[in-house]
């Protein structure tokens, strides 16, 4: 029962104008439904630069995680995005929950300008569209608290074999918590069972 790889796996709470957050409805459906063979440990983080950052860090030193999930809202955003870079900037239009308005900050004083996702990431999108879930892969999870949580994440995993990555859920009219937490479900399945991502062109042009 030990052998199941346990996922980590956050949401998080109100923030701005959004008393619901989305991807802690959807982490919740993802909770009670249950992953076969995975050990879930879910937890909805505060949007918060300073604890968001610390407790994420807690989270990865507490579980040994073999995937780490985050997730949050983009607002403006129509469908699924699956992150591939965090980048070591925090540039926040509006103040945080606690306050805190960083502007061109690093989040990681001694950090790399970035890090990768170690998702397989590609992989994880061609099954979500078999499954007819709208999905794009982003370039940027922003400036604010998601993407210092995902580099806080990248970062305390970094010595590990852990598969780490951000999800940006739309909002619930435009993705119901229902589908997002489907959609978790098939991005998590893709990480514990692919060691390496498809080598399927992806990019773009601009
Ligand atoms: N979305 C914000 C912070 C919390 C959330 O759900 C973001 O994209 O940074």
């Amino acid at each position: 029962m030990t052998d199941r790889p346990t996922a980590v796996v956050t949401g998080f709470g109100a923030f701005g104008p959004h008393r619901v957050n989305p991807s802690w409805s959807a982490v919740e459906l993802l909770r009670d439904a249950g992953v076969p063979d995975v050990r879930l440990v879910t937890e909805q983080l505060p949007v918060s630069f300073a604890r968001a950052t610390a407790r994420i860090g807690e989270l990865v030193a507490e579980h040994e995680p073999a995937v780490v999930l985050c997730t949050g809202l983009a607002a403006s955003r129509d469908v699924l995005s699956l992150e591939r870079l965090a980048v070591n900037l925090a540039d926040a239009p509006v103040p945080d929950v606690d306050g805190a308005q960083p502007v061109d900050e690093r989040v990681l004083p001694e950090g790399p300008a970035a890090l990768f996702t170690t998702l397989p990431v590609k992989a994880a999108a061609a099954r979500l569209q078999e499954e007819g879930i709208s999905v794009e892969l982003s370039l940027s999870a922003g400036t604010y608290v998601c993407n210092a949580v995902m580099l806080a994440a990248l970062h305390a995993s970094s010595a590990t074999a852990a598969r780490v990555g951000f999800v940006h859920v739309p909002p619930v009219e435009r993705l119901d918590p229902a589908r997002a937490a489907q959609a978790l479900e098939v991005v998590l399945r893709t990480a514990v069972t692919r060691s390496t991502d498809t080598a399927r062109a992806g990019g773009r042009v601009d």
